[in-house]
């Protein structure tokens, strides 16, 4: 027949629903679990792997899967992350169509009103979105660490003639309830779906897992369109994906679930890997998780490069010192513009533009740019945050009692430092 209509069983190439999808990116979150490390950016722009930002695994991800319309929902603290995307960002293309756009929520509504819930961050920005005119727009958050070929999760959205699909992956059931939480039958279609649920279902003969959803979601532009005009004017919603839109789609329309599993980019032979660095905790692991022999997450894949912006800095440098110490780090990964002299480094990530001076000890730390430690310290299961500069004969993790009083110390003994919690005011 000469109907207009595209017959689901024609073959389409992935680019082409790649080229044909709008991703927005939520990074308006305050990540208030990170503590004083988001008083002054927003959980996506918090540093992350040696030279990193959170936010450059979700935009990587899109960049290599072939998705390059991307919108960036900003909100809380933004200053950072707008920065940190147009120092590092604005190498697409736009002759060829391609852009990464900020979408700061003050500007979207009459008052001083900010973003609602997340399904309002996108609703606010609708009008972009249309000017798009994508088939499919891809809904991510920009919190979390991983790596994944979204073209394979938009391949199965159209093979299963989905309205709307969600990526997943199997938890451990005594985490499920910081998730949405789902059901599925033999055709991946979702039948359940509950909101971080107080008594998590776990998956049919896996007691000891549930079903996640990971917060990434694909819809037909259209369909999109009209579940947010429907959403907003429902006085009962609160405007959430996971709380109201999600679950509205799940009891009346197709909605699919994609195993994260399928689309993962790594080694076959590793787990997947996926992380919500949401506390200090989780935070400090994902980077000790990187300084490990062989890591779980391969940043060393040139297939799948995790793109960022990182300032010009010289090598890193060791040196013994004049007494002729010698200047080590083992099991660790440095940056550039370090120096590292006449001390001992073991298990830490060094970030850009890093001090270490004779005698100290550093073990099992995460250290964000341009810290400086003086001699004689002694620092363990640190988190340090940029430009702390630590005087001499500091000892951090060492006696939790007294690191109390002045810094953050987490339950499993993780302690955050910061150039306020030693005094340090910034030169503005
Ligand atoms: P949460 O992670 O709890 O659950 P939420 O706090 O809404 O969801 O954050 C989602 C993303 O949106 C984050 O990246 C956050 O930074 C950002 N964000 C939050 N509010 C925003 C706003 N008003 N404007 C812009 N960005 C905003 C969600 C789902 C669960 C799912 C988990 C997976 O609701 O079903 O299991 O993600 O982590
Ligand atoms: P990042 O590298 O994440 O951008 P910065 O340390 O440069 O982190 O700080 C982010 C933003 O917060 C900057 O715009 C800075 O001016 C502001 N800021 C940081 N610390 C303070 C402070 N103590 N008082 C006021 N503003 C601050």
């Amino acid at each position: 027949s000469t109907s207009g209509g595209r017959s689901a069983r024609e073959p389409r190439f992935v680019s082409q629903l790649t080229r044909n999808t709008f991703a927005i990116v939520l990074a308006g979150g305050r990540g208030s679990r990170l503590k004083q490390l988001t008083d002054w950016r927003s959980k996506p722009a918090v540093p992350f792997g040696g030279k990193f930002r959170i936010i450059d695994f979700t935009l990587s991800n899109c960049v290599n899967s072939g998705i390059r319309r991307v919108g960036v929902a900003t909100q809380y603290k933004a200053q950072s992350l707008i920065r940190h995307l147009q120092l590092g960002w604005s190498f697409l293309d736009g002759r060829l169509g391609e852009f990464i756009e900020i979408m700061p929520a003050q500007q979207q509504v009459d008052e001083s009103q900010w973003y609602q819930g997340t399904a309002d961050a996108v609703f606010q920005n609708l009008h972009e979105i249309r000017h798009a005119n994508p088939e499919y727009v891809l809904v991510l958050s920009g919190d979390h660490i991983y790596r994944m070929d979204y073209g394979r999760m938009l391949a199965q959205h159209v093979e299963s003639r989905a309205d709307l699909t969600v990526a997943c992956i199997e938890v451990p059931i005594e985490e499920a309830k910081g998730f949405g939480v789902m059901a599925v039958d033999d055709e991946h279609r979702i039948v359940d779906f509950a909101e971080k649920p107080a008594n998590p279902q776990p998956m049919p003969g896996k007691p000891e897992v549930a079903l996640a959803s990971m917060g990434i979601y694909v819809f037909n532009a259209r369909f999109l369109f009209e579940q947010l005009l429907r959403d907003a004017d429902d006085p009962k919603s609160t405007h959430d994906f996971g709380k109201d839109v999600i679950p509205h789609c799940v009891k009346r329309y197709r909605t699919f679930a994609h195993s994260f599993t399928d689309s993962c980019v790594g080694d076959a032979d590793k787990p997947a890997y996926w992380r919500d660095v949401g506390t200090l905790d989780a935070y400090w692991e994902a980077n000790m998780d990187l300084v490990q022999v062989i890591p779980q997450l391969n940043l060393y894949d040139n297939d799948w490069p995790i793109w960022t912006w990182q300032p010009q800095s010289p090598p890193a440098k060791f040196v013994f010192d004049d007494e002729d110490r010698r200047g080590a780090a083992v099991d660790s990964m440095v940056s550039g513009g370090c120096i590292i002299s006449g001390s001992t480094i073991r298990r830490t990530m060094l970030f850009s533009g890093v001090r270490v001076n004779s005698y100290s000890l550093v073990e099992d730390c995460v250290i964000l740019p341009n810290v400086e430690i003086g001699r004689h310290c002694v620092l363990k299961k640190c988190v340090l945050d940029k430009r702390c500069i630590i005087p001499e004969g500091t000892q951090i993790g060492v006696d939790p009692v007294q690191d109390r009083k002045r810094f953050h110390v987490t339950e499993s003994g993780i302690t955050l430092v910061t150039p306020a919690m030693l005094g340090q005011q910034m030169n503005l």
